[in-house]
């Protein structure tokens, strides 16, 4: 029989790996799509003839409600969420309406239709924070620096609870970063790859950074929604961290980015105070053992692989005639 799953997020980085995943595995996919004026759909678009798109929103019970009595889907992917950090600092309630009150109501809309549904809720390695421990694994404490972090503490802990309190099949992933060319403009990978891109090309002379110093744990996101498939195949629900357990710092990122380009990245770097947040996560780097023994989950892309890809699919798409009007456009962040 067809197994059929529902993403949130659908429209986002990962959503959109996803979608491609469960497609390749024969699966019917459901995507759900909130209501904009204009078209998101550019990271999907290769696939709006596989999928079907049904509108539906975190903070409507109702309407989440409404979509999984339809589709009585075997999965639920809750991808959705306000992801992006300091963005939460300046919205921190409705971050906690997406990404704490959101998956709460995810649960209960799935508990109240079908509580033998699959689910797999995206934490974040932010959970971890001023980090207690090095590297991090499924037992480090949580100590989250950001109204994001704190949100997915929330999430990660209600997912839980609904496990142990319901006996649901709901799996928490503790993803670490992960990028690729559909990351988002505003997250440093991207906006480095975009703005080494736009420098060599003569499009812009300068990129504005905040803090070099801070490390993280880099992965490519098409290796991260594997993991997440893995997780809702196993005979009992868990929890698993997915890392490579390399981490690098942003000033790392930048220097290999230019290099890729033969440009001197001293040249071209400005800090702006203004990009620094309130409170740092310094250093993440996670111990995947567990992901790796239970799952077989490995990791295929390094981070000088990764940063490559990234660097040559912006210099791709602004050189092409497609692209001249996004070189046009500037980044936002
Ligand atoms: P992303 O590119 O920012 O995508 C977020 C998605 O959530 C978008 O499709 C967005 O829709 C949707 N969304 C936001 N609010 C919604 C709402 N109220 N109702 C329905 N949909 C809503 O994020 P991502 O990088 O793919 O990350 C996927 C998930 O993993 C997120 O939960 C993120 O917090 C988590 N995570 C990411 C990483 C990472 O490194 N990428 C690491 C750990 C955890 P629109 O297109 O309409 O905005
Ligand atoms: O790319 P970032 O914005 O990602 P961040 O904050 O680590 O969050 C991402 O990963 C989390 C997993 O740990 C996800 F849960 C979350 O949804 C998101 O996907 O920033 C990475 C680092 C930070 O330390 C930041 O201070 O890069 C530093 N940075 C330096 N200059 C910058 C910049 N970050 C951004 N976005 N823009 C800058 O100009």
């Amino acid at each position: 029989m067809t197994k059929r799953a529902i993403i949130t997020g659908i429209t986002g980085q990962d959503g959109s790996y996803l979608a491609e995943l469960l497609l390749a595995q024969g699966y019917e996919v459901i995507g759900v799509v909130r209501r904009s004026s204009s078209p998101n759909l550019w990271r999907i678009e290769h696939l709006l003839d596989r999928v079907t798109l049904r509108p539906a929103d975190l903070l409507d019970q109702l309407s989440l409600v409404r979509i999984i009595q339809d589709v009585r889907p075997d999965e639920f992917y809750n991808l959705a969420a306000m992801s992006f950090v300091p963005a939460s600092w300046d919205q921190p309630l409705l971050t906690g309406e997406y990404n704490a009150m959101g998956v709460t109501r995810m649960l209960e809309a799935i508990r109240q239709v079908d509580p033998g549904i699959r689910i797999y809720q995206a934490s974040s390695s932010e959970m971890y924070g001023r980090v207690r421990e090095v590297p991090q694994t499924e037992l480090t404490p949580f100590y989250p620096r950001s109204p994001y972090g704190v949100s997915k503490v929330f999430g990660h802990y209600i997912t839980v609870n609904y496990r142990e309190s319901y006996g649901m099949f709901a799996c928490s992933g503790i993803l670490f970063n992960h990028e690729s060319p559909r990351r988002g403009l505003e997250f440093v990978t991207r906006k480095v790859s975009d703005g080494v891109a736009r420098i060599k090309l003569g499009l812009a002379d300068h990129l504005s950074l905040g803090n070099l110093d801070a490390h993280r744990d880099w992965g490519f996101a098409g290796d991260y929604v594997r993991a997440m498939w893995q997780m809702l195949q196993q005979e009992q629900a868990d929890d698993f961290v997915i890392a490579t357990g390399v981490a690098h710092s942003v000033r790392e990122l930048v220097e290999l980015a230019f290099a890729h380009v033969d440009l001197d990245w001293e040249e071209h770097v400005r800090i702006d105070p203004k990009l620094l947040r309130p409170a740092e996560v310094d250093h993440l780097i996670g111990d995947a053992a567990k992901a790796k023994q239970e799952l077989g989950w490995e990791p295929s892309v390094s981070f000088q692989q990764l940063v490559a890809m990234m660097v040559d699919a912006d210099l791709e798409r602004l050189s092409s005639p497609s692209g001249h009007r996004a070189a046009t456009l500037q980044p936002r962040f």
